[in-house]
């Protein structure tokens, strides 16, 4: 590795309420706990940073905030096209938690997303809208990070958000395929939302085994 590389490794959101069985499972999104930690361990990293989807009770991304609608519809929010969810990471509560399993120690830092009621927040370093940070570019700057890798949950949500903002900032970015996995609302949306990270400039890496 080039000496002025610095590397973080990035765990997106891999939060008890992704897992199957919970309210917003991600179809074998357990199967990302095991490279997260392994990357963690051996992977050599300058920093470990968890994100995690922290809503308030009454966020408006919930469809249970807007009577009449359910889960997986889409509605248009401040001029903006949001997908309705169910209640999942709600501030505080046990579904808001990192997985059970996941290597916590190893964590050298962790970044709240999602936590104004008005918007969502993909992207673990901004807001849908573009208009706040969550202090995650802030972080890396400040320890001279220069490259990320990236695993977790979903693919074709926060991880897609979270690569592409990463590369609009100048961060080379890997995307570790067996650490992530997708919601797939439409089948090929995990396939998709690759294709455009690679597009974009991400390094797509598999580890195998
Ligand atoms: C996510 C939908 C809603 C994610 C978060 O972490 O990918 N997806 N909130
Ligand atoms: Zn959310």
């Amino acid at each position: 590795m080039l000496k002025w590389m610095k590397r973080a490794l990035l765990w997106v959101d891999i939060q008890r309420d992704f897992l199957p069985g919970g309210p917003l499972g991600v179809p074998h999104g357990d199967e990302v706990v095991p490279v997260a930690n392994r990357l963690a361990r051996e992977g050599n990293y300058e920093m470990v940073i968890a994100t995690q989807d922290w809503h308030p009770p009454n966020h408006l991304s919930f469809a249970s905030q807007h009577p009449g609608k359910k889960p997986f519809e889409v509605i248009e929010l401040d001029g903006m096209l949001q997908t309705l969810w169910p209640d999942h990471c709600i501030q505080g509560s046990d579904g808001a938690e990192l997985a059970p399993g996941l290597e916590s120690a190893l964590i050298s830092a962790r970044i709240y997303k999602g936590t104004d009621r008005h918007i969502d927040s993909y992207s673990a370093f901004f807001d849908n809208a573009r208009k706040k940070q969550t202090g995650l570019e802030a972080l890396l700057r400040e320890r001279g990070i220069t490259h990320l890798d990236v695993v977790g949950l979903a693919t074709d949500y926060c991880v897609r958000a979270t690569v592409l903002d990463a590369l609009s900032l100048g961060f080379g970015v890997r995307v570790i395929v067996d650490g992530v996995r997708a919601v797939n609302l439409k089948e090929g949306d995990g396939e998709r939302a690759l294709f455009e990270m690679k597009e974009k400039g991400a390094e797509l890496v598999s580890l195998g085994g």
